[in-house]
């Protein structure tokens, strides 16, 4: 269910829920959002860009943030959109005489507006980390208390985005009211620096962010902290829902993460993100179809795209999965939403005596829809979807009235079906592809979004962004009822499904 939608269902709660925007009608009757739904006006579509922590931690330099940096500009990711450079804990050493941050000068010898400038002048934006306790939670100074300097400070130097962790916060948390108030008193902080910055919230979804934080952030963490297993379970780990979680931990699979977004899908909007936590792809621990579902979903479901994996040891494989624009194009769709689980079965266990098959079903801005058929079983998979699962929620709006979309005909478009080879992406790689600059409108397996952003992109059927056609989905009953795809164990099918322009295939004769 798009955004649009909900929107249309629950207009009645309109100005109680979007504070700050006057929805308005326009001339066909239609609600719409002015694009300030952002609360500062910022992140309209989710942030992307590159964190340190999963493959570094702690163990992070000027040398490592600036070579990353470049790496990313000459492999194209940076025009791809990932255009942020986000630095993790453990950067200071402690507060000057007037209680302001200090850098670490053995980690960053030239201070840290040396690194940001640098940064800037390629073209990408700097982040940097704190938390709303009195340490951070490598027990380095955390802001709690210190808003306004650490701010103006982080102001000062250029910084671009802040993530907020949330580690010893003195018990000021448990209920909404006490994490809000810690929380907006950085939102107001950064606000009166008069810099834009983005705020990206790291509370692990404690006390259900997804109500509060829209006021006040432009993301939220919804679990606790990712780790790089597909679908192993762990007790340091304990939440499988994300509502009620009273203990978030850390060490979630993908598959944990996945399935806590099912409940919270209406908490996605331009300007607010349910941030899913960094990738993992390229770090080891999972195959090449687990890394397609992980990335694939997590850009379904728009949430921020940080790479966390080290991009100068970067395969081509995993650049291949991390460097595919008709994936990007679905986190980067305005309609800024999270897709909806219309089905989910468990059958034939794995390893972990899990194995479950499900379908997640997006609506787009432009009336596309986006699905994604799982297959996370341990058994050879033949799965089917049908126009009806899809389009549930329009004709279960309201009036249960049957939409027109249900009668028509559909392409699908296999969004991985043109996936960059591992020849091109290792020509990427070792530069000898830096002398073919991605054209304005795209090839088949590259894009430039700094020069055409995904939006119209999508707009001109780009073909970098539509993937491989590889069929038609119809009305329920008829032959093309039924989309069938054979889907190997722990992959997935993902798909952009656009309504066919020729009227004539409404005639159910051809069907
Ligand atoms: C910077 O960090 C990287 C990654 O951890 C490490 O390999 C490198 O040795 C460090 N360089 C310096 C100068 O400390
Ligand atoms: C403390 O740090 C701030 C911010 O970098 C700086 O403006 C100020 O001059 C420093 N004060 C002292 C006493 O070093
Ligand atoms: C501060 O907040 C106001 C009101 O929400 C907003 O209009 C403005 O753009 C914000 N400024 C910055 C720098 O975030
Ligand atoms: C969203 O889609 C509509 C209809 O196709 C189009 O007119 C509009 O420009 C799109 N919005 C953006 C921001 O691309
Ligand atoms: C999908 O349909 C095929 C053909 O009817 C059937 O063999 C298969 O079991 C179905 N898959 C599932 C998961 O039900
Ligand atoms: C890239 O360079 C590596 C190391 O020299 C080499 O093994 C590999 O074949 C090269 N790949 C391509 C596609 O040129
Ligand atoms: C993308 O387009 C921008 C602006 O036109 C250009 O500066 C940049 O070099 C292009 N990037 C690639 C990878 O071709
Ligand atoms: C991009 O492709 C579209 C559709 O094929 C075309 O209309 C447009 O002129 C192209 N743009 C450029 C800059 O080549
Ligand atoms: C575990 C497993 O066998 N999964 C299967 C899922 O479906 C595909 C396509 O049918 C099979 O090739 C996989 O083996």
């Amino acid at each position: 269910m798009g955004f649009k939608t909900t929107l249309f269902l629950f207009s009645a709660c309109l100005a109680l829920f979007m504070q700050h925007s006057a929805a308005y009608l326009d001339q066909n009757g239609k609600v719409v959002v002015p694009a300030a739904s952002s609360y500062n006006g910022l992140s309209l579509t989710p942030r992307m860009g590159f964190n340190n922590w999963n493959a570094f931690h702690c163990d992070v330099n000027e040398t490592l943030l600036l070579s990353t940096a470049k790496a990313m500009v000459d492999y194209g990711l940076r025009d791809l959109g990932y255009d942020h450079i986000i630095l993790d804990d453990c950067w200071s050493v402690g507060r000057n005489e007037t209680g302001y941050l200090v850098s670490n000068d053995k980690k960053f010898p030239n201070g840290m507006k040396y690194v940001v400038d640098t940064i800037h002048s390629m073209g990408m934006k700097f982040g940097i980390y704190s938390s709303a306790g009195t340490f951070t939670c490598g027990k380095y100074p955390g802001s709690l208390g210190y808003e306004q300097k650490d701010a103006d400070y982080w102001a000062e130097i250029g910084v671009d985005y802040l993530k907020y962790d949330n580690c010893f916060n003195q018990g000021q948390s448990g209920t909404p009211k006490l994490s809000f108030d810690r929380y907006k008193v950085m939102s107001d902080a950064l606000n009166k620096t008069g810099r834009p910055i983005v705020y990206a919230m790291c509370n692990w979804g404690n006390d259900d962010p997804y109500d509060w934080a829209y006021d006040i952030a432009n993301s939220g963490r919804m679990s606790g902290d990712i780790y790089d297993s597909f679908n192993r379970p762990d007790e340091r780990c304990p939440c499988t829902s994300a509502i009620g979680c009273r203990w978030p931990g850390f060490h979630c699979s993908v598959m944990n993460i996945l399935n806590k977004m099912a409940a919270i899908t209406s908490r996605t909007m331009s300007g607010y993100f349910n941030d899913m936590d960094m990738l993992e792809v390229g770090n080891g621990g999972q195959s090449d179809g687990e890394y397609v579902i992980h990335f694939s979903m997590w850009a379904l479901h728009s949430s921020p795209l940080l790479i966390g994996t080290n991009v100068l040891t970067l395969s081509p494989a995993n650049l291949a999965i991390y460097a595919n624009p008709a994936v990007i194009a679905l986190n980067q769709d305005p309609s800024a939403g999270a897709a909806v689980l219309k089905w989910r079965y468990e059958l034939h266990p794995d390893a972990f005596g899990q194995g479950e098959i499900a379908l997640w079903t997006r609506g787009l801005n432009n009336s596309d829809q986006a699905v994604a058929l799982i297959n996370a079983s341990d058994e050879d998979m033949t799965l089917n979807m049908t126009l009806s699962d899809i389009l549930l929620d329009s004709w279960t709006a309201g009036a249960y009235k049957r939409p027109a979309e249900l009668d028509m005909v559909w392409d699908v478009y296999d969004l991985w079906g043109n996936r960059m080879s591992e020849s091109q992406a290792g020509s990427i790689i070792n530069s000898t592809a830096l002398s073919m600059p991605v054209g304005v409108n795209g090839t088949l397996t590259r894009y430039n979004a700094t020069a055409t952003s995904y939006a119209a992109g999508i707009m001109n059927r780009d073909v970098a962004l539509m993937g491989k056609h590889v069929g038609t989905i119809g009305p329920d009953r008829t032959p093309k009822g039924t989309f069938t795809a054979d889907i190997p164990r722990h992959s997935l099918g993902l798909y952009r499904l656009v309504l066919r322009e020729d009227e004539s295939l409404r005639n159910t004769d051809e069907l």
